[in-house]
């Protein structure tokens, strides 16, 4: 029988390229998203695998544990949870910050998240040998740099989530990763600066940056590990990116 996996934020990045990666290798998919039409779009595209597609806003807790407890035949024994709807708003210093800004990054990234994994966790443990939870972190997690500051805490909140989560799954058969990317090209970036062309452009340029399709082998190859193997953390990035000595600001 062919496994299921549920993706949140299908319509665009890593989610979408996953969502093509994984049907091609023959899984069920839960595809969830905010954009109805992508959606739609993306069912069509996907026509050869069986596909279900919830319009679903994660911050929306009662919509999300309604569509979740009402999965019905072949979606209801699920495989995989790829936590991978999320978003960074703003590249502003803190003290410039837009505070609604920081509660929907809060509201996306965690609450979001937690709400998701809450709702399915008695699934995936039923399921047990070889279910997966996989969270999308990011390197934002453990590698602050200036403007990051409370999406670096969001993902570091999906790090340290995601090793207690294994704590607490011990003997179920239930895994837990965390996939940490650094810079990948996608939509995110447009998001993050309001719609910035000129931003996104600057930012990928010459820096053969990580692809959502590098992504979406990764979460694929951490899906189909032996079921006796977890991997807990896993960060990568583009070779081109690396680190900064620390920033010492100096008295004139
Ligand atoms: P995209 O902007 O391309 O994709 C984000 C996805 O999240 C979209 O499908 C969007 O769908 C969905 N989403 C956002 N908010 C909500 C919400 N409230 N409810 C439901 N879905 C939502 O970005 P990426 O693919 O790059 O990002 C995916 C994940 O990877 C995020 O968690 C991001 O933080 C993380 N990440 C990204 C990196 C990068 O450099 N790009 C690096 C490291 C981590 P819709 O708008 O239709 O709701
Ligand atoms: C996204 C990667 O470096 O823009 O999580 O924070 S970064």
């Amino acid at each position: 029988m062919n496994k299921t996996a549920v993706i949140t934020g299908a319509t665009s990045g890593f989610g979408l390229a996953a969502a093509r990666r994984f049907a091609a290798a023959g899984w069920n998919l839960v595809l969830t998203g905010r954009r109805e039409e992508r959606l739609a779009q993306i069912k069509d595209e996907l026509a050869q695998a069986s596909v279900l597609t919830l319009v679903l806003d994660v911050c929306d807790t009662e919509a999300v544990q309604a569509a979740f407890s009402s999965l019905a035949a072949p979606f209801n024994q699920v495989d995989v949870l790829i936590n991978n709807a999320g978003l960074a708003l703003g590249t502003e210093p803190a003290q410039a910050c837009d505070l609604a800004q920081w509660h929907t990054m809060i509201d996306t990234n965690i609450k979001g998240l937690t709400t998701v994994t809450h709702a399915l966790l008695p699934k995936l443990i039923e399921t047990g040998r070889g279910a997966s939870i996989i969270n999308i972190g990011s390197i934002a997690a453990n590698w602050p740099y200036p403007g990051g500051n409370v999406y670096c805490g969001t993902k570091a909140f999906v790090e340290q989530f995601s090793l207690s989560l294994r704590c607490d799954l011990a003997g179920t058969g239930v895994r837990v990763s965390c996939l940490a990317p650094g810079l990948s090209e996608s939509e995110f970036t447009l998001v993050r600066t309001g719609g910035d062309q000129e931003a996104y452009d600057n930012l990928y340029k010459g820096a053969h940056a990580i692809q959502p399709d590098d992504i979406a082998d990764t979460l694929l190859w951490l899906a189909q590990l032996p079921a006796h193997l977890n991997i807990n953390t896993l960060e990568i990035m583009p070779v081109s990116q690396s680190w900064s000595p620390f920033a010492v600001k100096r008295d004139q």
